[in-house]
């Protein structure tokens, strides 16, 4: 059976774990935090999670284990239809882990951990947001789906990055970002209220406290 390494706080791991989910894929959680450990980086090279486990060897990095899932799994697509439309679905995935997760990211330590973000991080990362928020409006449809119809593995990945991205926005400048993406916030209900969403939520919520403690 597939083996997902990871946490519940992870905005990572959740989206792989919504994807395996949806999915209807059988895997088992091994709990796991990133670290510079050998034996962690025999599995995940760059000592993040989530990695999975397959039969045939171990894979890191979100998008490539979304895209091996749908390769492997291919019932319920979640990067689906014609090589054309797989690409407008990679593009947003690539477009929202490039231009809204890891900008957003370089400020966790000020907005979510008790630190301090540099002035040249606040000054450099809105302007990268800024082009992030301009291609999700470009590029995304929110009809009712970032891109079509039903979810893809892009609204698995927006859903547990732009929420963190706007609470970046709001406490650093101020910036409501989901009123400049038009539709973003009744698309972020709309996969928020699926019970799979939910019960990872929850977890989520439950391990919250405990992730925090032991950050700091
Ligand atoms: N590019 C990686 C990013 C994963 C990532 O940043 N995971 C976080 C937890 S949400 C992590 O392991 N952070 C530890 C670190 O950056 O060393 C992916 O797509 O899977």
């Amino acid at each position: 059976m597939l083996k997902l390494h990871g946490f519940a706080v992870s905005n990572y791991f959740n989206m792989v774990r919504i994807a395996l989910e949806t999915k209807g894929i059988p895997y088992e959680v091994v709990q796991r935090f990133p670290s510079q450990d050998e034996d962690w980086l025999s599995l995940s090279p760059i000592g993040k999670v989530p990695c999975l486990e397959t039969p045939d060897g171990t894979l890191a990095e979100t998008i490539v284990i979304l895209e091996y899932l749908d390769e492997s799994f291919p019932d319920k697509p979640l990067i689906p239809g014609t090589p054309f439309e797989k690409g407008m679905t990679r593009q947003l995935m690539q477009m929202i882990k490039l231009y809204i997760e890891l900008p957003a990211r370089r400020l966790f330590p000020g907005v979510f951990f008790g630190g301090k973000n540099s002035d040249a991080a606040v000054d450099e990362v809105k302007p990268v947001l800024e082009k992030g928020v301009r291609a999700l409006n470009t590029l995304g449809r929110f009809d009712p789906y970032l891109i079509g119809a039903g979810p893809t593995a892009a609204d698995f990945m927006l859903m547990y990055s732009l929420d963190l991205a706007a609470a970046v926005a709001k406490k650093t400048y101020d910036w409501d970002m989901l009123a400049d993406i038009t539709g973003s916030k009744a698309l972020l209900d709309r996969l928020n209220e699926d019970p799979i969403a939910q019960r990872i939520a929850e977890e989520k919520q439950a391990q919250m406290a405990a992730f925090l403690s032991m950050r700091g």
